[in-house]
Parts: C-alpha cells; structure tokens; sequence
C-alpha cells in the first residue's frame, strides 16, 4: 500500500500553461494577427530564415519579430538592421517560452497593425516541444548538418509542428544526409506535416515557404 502523496506538478504546469495558450491564440485571432513560432537547434539557421522570410514578405503584410534567446541582443540587432519592427526576450536562462512569456512579449512588442509576428524560441529541440506558446501555427528546421536521425531521437517536436523546414539544403553534398529518409520518418510521427526543403542561404524553397505563410496569414484574417 501507498504511504506517500505522488504529485503530478510538471502536468498541472501544463495544463496551466495550454489553458493559457488557447486564450492568447484566441486573443490574436482576434486581432486578426498570425504568430508562428519557429524552432530549432542552436545554429540551425532560424535568424537567417527569419531574414529571408521578411525581406520575402516585406511588401505584402505587416511584419515583426521576437526574438528570445537566453541572454544575448544578436538577432534581434540583425532584425532590427532591416527596419522591422523587433522585440528581444531574455529567458534568464529558461530554455523554453511558456504562453506567459509570449504573452509579455506581445505587450512589449506591441501588435497594433501587425498582420504577422515570427517568434525566433530558444534554440532547443526539447523543451520548446513542451510548451504550446499560443502561436497560430508551429514550425520547425533541421539543417542538413545536424543529420537525418533527429526525427528519431526528437520525435515530440517532429508531432507537433505544422511545417518542417529542412535547411542548408545547399550542402547536402557533403554531409549524408537521406532527404528521403527525413521524410519518412517525420510524416510516421505526423501525417499531416508540411516539409519543405530550404536554403536560406542561397534562397532555394523561399518562396514555397512565403507562400505557405501568405495562405496561413489569410485564413487566420478571414
Ligand atoms: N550553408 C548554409 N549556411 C546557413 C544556412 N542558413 C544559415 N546558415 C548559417 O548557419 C549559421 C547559423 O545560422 P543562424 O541563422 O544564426 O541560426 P540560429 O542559431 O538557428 O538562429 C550562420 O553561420 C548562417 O550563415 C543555409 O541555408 N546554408
Ligand atoms: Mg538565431
């Protein structure tokens, strides 16, 4: 028999965090302003698809930035280089954002007039997975040189985003990496994910990718 209490708390911490989540998305549909919340690994290439996204979409919708990152100013200075409008989040050292962070965020950043916010999260591909940040849409990137196995050893992140960008597309020359097997292996944990092979370096799949958030941007106004 059990002679101690057995305290479920990181699941009430969640449960608090998703009733959170599904009030700011409300909040921002609302508002008819679309917020995607973009994840990786450190180095993966998020600020640079960041940039070319913006320089993409420039001239069609109103664009702007959050930028969290543990401690440093660096992409939200590269953001800000452009002329778009940028906030930077310290996490002090939490390596996720909770719908909490991201609603402070949203009130320092200020959304009037915003048609759509990228969130640039934490780079990690673990804890991010955990916590719904109340964005209208999720997405990922695995670059080339990370390797095709991290469908298998992240698999919470590959469930639950709607896009997996595969980027440095442009150096899948030098590294072995089965474009093919990346696929299986995300479409086995979710059916429905959109991938999309790019470079933001060179520009290669950009524009699948703005066409992708132009479509998702309507429907989240209509
Ligand atoms: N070859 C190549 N390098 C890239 C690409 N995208 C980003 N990089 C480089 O990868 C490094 C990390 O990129 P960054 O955007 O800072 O990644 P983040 O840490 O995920 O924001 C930088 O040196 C970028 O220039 C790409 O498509 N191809
Ligand atoms: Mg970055």
């Amino acid at each position: 028999m059990k002679t101690f209490k057995v305290l479920e708390i990181k699941e009430s911490i969640f449960e608090d965090n998703n009733r959170q989540a599904d009030l700011l998305r409300d909040e921002l549909k609302e508002k008819k302003t679309f917020l995607l919340n973009l994840m990786s690994s450190p180095g993966s290439g998020k600020t640079t698809t960041v940039l070319r996204t913006i320089d993409s979409l420039k001239s069609d919708m109103n664009i702007a930035v959050m930028e969290a990152d543990i401690d440093s100013d660096v992409d939200a200075r590269a953001v800000a280089n452009t002329g778009t409008k940028v906030i930077q989040l310290h996490t002090g050292g939490m390596c996720h954002l909770d719908a909490d962070m991201t609603k402070q965020g949203l009130t320092g950043l200020g959304t009037e007039d915003i048609d759509f916010i990228i969130l640039e999260n934490v780079g990690n591909l673990v804890c991010p997975a955990e916590f719904d940040t109340g964005a209208s849409k999720n997405a990922m990137i695995l670059s080339v040189p990370e390797g095709d196995d991290k469908p298998l050893k992240y698999p919470l992140m590959f469930s639950m985003v709607d896009v997996l960008l595969i980027n440095k597309i442009d150096t899948i020359d030098y590294f072995d990496f089965d474009l093919e097997a990346v696929k299986v292996r995300a479409q086995k944990l979710n059916p429905d994910i959109k991938i999309i092979p790019i470079s933001a370096k060179t520009g290669e799949g950009i524009d699948e990718w703005a066409d992708w958030i132009r479509t998702e941007v309507k429907k989240w106004q209509e």
